[in-house]
């Protein structure tokens, strides 16, 4: 039997506990001008009471004190966000992380700024600001956060500025983009672009060297708005006609019961899926209704231009598995980052040129041994092609090249006319598959017999582990500090070699046939030159052995190159051939890059280009002269730079470079090639070719030794 007045009691125990939990989610409810969020990892996000969303800040994984504005969704217990705020610079979208104990706050002319404790601006909204006032911001439950005007229109809505997700209720206009992070937990820029082109939406690889888009693309559809609607399809519309349904196919989405996103993932796979809104026993997970490209192993290949590294890195294998790229190395390499298997594979064994005989045959071929792999390809980067060919005559082929790597082998009892074809490839290999369906021939592998006793210098060193993606950060670090950017370096150290080569070829008759540089750098004939630089018309500067002009490379190439004729070496870098043949002369040269054997009594071989080349990297790096007597201890580049290097100070070469600041890994690996380049003792140095494969992340970066003899460093450091 219960009393009216415990009723009563009941009663406004409910009517209290309701207006309490109504006063406290009453102030998350409106975002006022004035409030603010810290980044603390405590502060509970902005959300409506049990809303689908929160917004607020996410700490990045793997790292303690930085943290994403994000919003995500607050009822699932999978971390998933649907959205960052992120800053563009010249390589576009990345996240603005913030440092613990920044915050974020709506101020007075309706921006939501994110700054850093010491008040620095990290990221602001655009907001349009108009006449109209604000009136307070909101995290509604479609996942759009939005800051309302006074006069009932928004301001700015965070669904007009995607970032790798669309969520139902969004659309894209021709203005409109999705960005790929870099990998499931880096939020930076990726690799994979979803945009508006020419009257059709597209998936695009990037182009991490250039960061414009490749050529090859996949189609989803022609039309000028990319609409997820309410009902969960995805759909693309132009002002006319109907809409063409892209997703999902022969399923009815339910909105009512399931979440529903639609995501451009890190390996460029385009993904709707759902999630159950009331998890039942635990355990679900987002699950894939719809993705585009069907293989993406297959697509985004500029078939023309074969170019492209594929979505797995160069010397990779790539398997379309259930629509996600399964990435492998193949026999003889490995992964460049284990954490990230989609940037590429490394030679467990370096072969360098040094290693070659002059005729370009390999040394001691019976050092290696072929291991196959069926139903594998790698359809470019091949430079020779024997048919008709054996097995037999394949291996042979290849093995007593030593430019070769691999040898791919169509068998004669697979092909049309019965004859088999034998394609060569260098390194680095681009674009490797493997599909037990639709590739019918066999992948030969060269690799160094198991108890070969040559080893290359390449030895891991502990803390290399980030020298992968080494064109990522030359172009990051270039791009914001030097006039030539690395493609000119590349271009001008293959035309160097390209003219050497010539030199060599007039010399040495017996040369027999004319090699590229075997990476993907290319080499020029002279004739490219002589029109790159319009016959040699702009003169840039001139030093003892020739003159550098300007020269600008066809568009696929789209760059200014500086091109060094060397005249006078021609005329009378006495003939400087091959490292086999060697010269004694006189100093001559650009102070502070020569190479020290100009002013010892010792012969003068061609890896005095390799000196110049490991200067002038680190000029870029460091955006400094190579000598500045200014600096005082830190006149002379090379020694400063290494000092840094060998004192684990090497953040001090970009004190002024953020985005170099950003990636001591791959400035360290840079840093290397460049210590490489400009060891004192010739034999020492690499050839051009290493030095592009050890840039390009094809080989590894072993720690170079001091570059200088001891008693020989410069007398000025105090
Ligand atoms: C948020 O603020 C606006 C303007 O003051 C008001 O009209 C609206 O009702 C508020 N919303 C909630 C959920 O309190
Ligand atoms: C709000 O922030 C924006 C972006 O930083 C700034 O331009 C604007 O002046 C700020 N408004 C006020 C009142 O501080
Ligand atoms: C600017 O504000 C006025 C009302 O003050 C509104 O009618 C108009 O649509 C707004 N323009 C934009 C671009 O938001
Ligand atoms: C896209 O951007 C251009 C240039 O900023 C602008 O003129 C155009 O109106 C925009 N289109 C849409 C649909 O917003
Ligand atoms: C979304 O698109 C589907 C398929 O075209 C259509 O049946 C549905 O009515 C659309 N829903 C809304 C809210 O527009
Ligand atoms: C609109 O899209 C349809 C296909 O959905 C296409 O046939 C038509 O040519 C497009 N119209 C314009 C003006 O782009
Ligand atoms: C990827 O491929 C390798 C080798 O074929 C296989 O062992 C592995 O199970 C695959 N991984 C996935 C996730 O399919
Ligand atoms: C390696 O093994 C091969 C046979 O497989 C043998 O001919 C060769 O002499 C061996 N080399 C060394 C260095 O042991
Ligand atoms: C999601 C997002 O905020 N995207 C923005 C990234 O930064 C650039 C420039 O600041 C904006 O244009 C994007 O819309």
């Amino acid at each position: 039997m219960v009393s009216p007045l415990s009723h009563i009691h009941l009663f406004l125990f409910i009517f209290i506990t309701t207006l309490w939990i109504f006063t406290t989610v009453e102030a998350q409810r409106n975002v006022s001008v004035g409030d603010f969020l810290s980044a603390d990892g405590e502060s509970a996000p902005w959300q409506l009471p049990s809303g689908d969303f929160a917004f607020g800040f996410q700490l990045i994984p793997g790292e303690e004190h930085r943290f994403l504005l994000a919003i995500w969704y607050a009822k699932i217990p999978e971390r998933t966000i649907v959205w960052y705020a992120n800053n563009s610079n010249r390589d576009g979208p990345g996240p603005a992380a913030a440092v613990r104990n920044s915050k974020v706050e709506l101020n007075r002319t309706g921006h939501l700024v994110l700054t850093d404790p010491g008040n620095n601006e990290l990221w602001s909204s655009g907001t349009v600001t108009n006449d109209s006032r604000v009136s307070h911001a909101a995290m509604l439950d479609t996942g759009n956060f939005v800051i309302a005007g006074e006069n009932s229109g928004n301001l700015w809505e965070s669904f007009k500025y995607p970032t790798d997700t669309i969520l139902p209720n969004q659309e894209l206009d021709v203005n409109g983009s999705l960005f790929s992070t870099l990998a499931e937990t880096n939020y930076n820029k990726g690799r994979y672009q979803l945009r508006f082109d020419q009257g059709s939406f597209i998936l695009n690889q990037i182009d991490m060297f250039t960061k414009k888009p490749y050529n090859g693309y996949y189609p989803l559809g022609a039309g000028s708005r990319l609409i997820f609607n309410d009902s969960g399809y995805i759909q693309i519309r132009n002002s006319s006609g109907s809409p063409l349904n892209l997703a999902p196919v022969n399923v009815v989405p339910r909105p009512e019961s399931n979440y529903y996103r639609a995501t451009l993932g890190f390996d460029g796979v385009f993904t709707l899926s759902s999630y159950p809104r009331n998890p039942g026993g635990g355990g679900e997970r987002w699950s894939v209704l719809w993705f585009r490209p069907e293989d993406i192993c297959q697509t985004l290949v500029d078939n023309t231009a074969r170019v492209g590294i594929g979505p797995c890195g160069y010397n990779s294998i790539c398997e379309t598995n259930n629509g996600r790229p399964n990435c492998t190395c193949p026999p003889g390499f490995s992964f460049l980052d284990e954490k990230n298997p989609h940037t590429g594979c490394k030679q467990d064994y370096a072969s360098y040129p040094e290693d070659c005989n002059t005729d370009g045959s390999t040394i001691e071929a019976d050092r290696f041994e072929f291991k196959t792999m069926s139903f594998a390809d790698f359809p470019f980067s091949d430079y020779g092609v024997l048919q008709p060919a054996t097995e037999l005559e394949c291996r042979q082929s290849c093995l007593l090249d030593c430019s070769c790597a691999v040898a791919i082998l169509q068998d004669p009892s697979l092909s049309p006319d019965g004859t088999g074809t034998c394609w060569k490839k260098k390194l680095p290999l681009s674009n490797g598959r493997f599909n037990r369906q639709s590739i019918d021939r066999t992948t030969l592998f060269k690799v160094p017999k198991s108890n070969a006793s040559r080893k290359s210098p390449d030895t891991p060193q502990p803390g290399d582990e980030n020298q992968n993606q080494a064109v990522l950060i030359l172009s990051a670090l270039l791009g914001t500090s030097a006039i030539f950017n690395f493609l000119s370096l590349a271009a001008i150290s293959s035309i160097l070699f390209c003219l050497h080569r010539r030199r060599m070829r007039d010399v040495d008759r017996t040369v027999h046939s004319r090699r590229d540089l075997e990476t993907n750098l290319r080499s020029f004939t002279y004739k490219e030159v002589e029109q790159a630089t319009n016959r040699f018309k702009e003169e840039l500067g001139r030093g003892a052995f020739g003159t550098v002009y300007k020269g600008e490379l066809p568009s696929s190439y789209g760059n200014f190159v500086a091109v060094k004729k060397l005249e006078k070496v021609v005329q009378e870098a006495k003939l400087l051939i091959n490292s086999k043949t060697q010269t004694q002369t006189g100093v001559r040269g650009t102070k502070g890059y020569v190479a020290p054997e100009w002013f010892r009594n010792t012969p003068v071989t061609v890896k005095v280009d390799v000196y110049s080349f490991g200067v002038m990297l680190l000029e870029i790096i460091c955006c400094r002269k190579c000598v500045d007597f200014e600096m005082e201890e830190e006149a002379i580049l090379t020694e400063w730079a290494f000092d840094c290097y060998n004192e684990g100070m090497i953040e001090k070469l970009v004190e002024n470079d953020e985005e170099g600041r950003n990636d001591l890994g791959r400035l360290e690996m840079i840093s290397k090639v460049a210590f490489w380049c400009v060891q004192y003792e010739p034999i020492l140095r690499p050839c051009m070719r290493t030095v592009s494969m050890m840039l390009e992340g094809a080989v590894q970066v072993p720690s170079p030794p001091c570059p200088f003899p001891v008693n020989s460093m410069s007398k000025i450091i105090v």
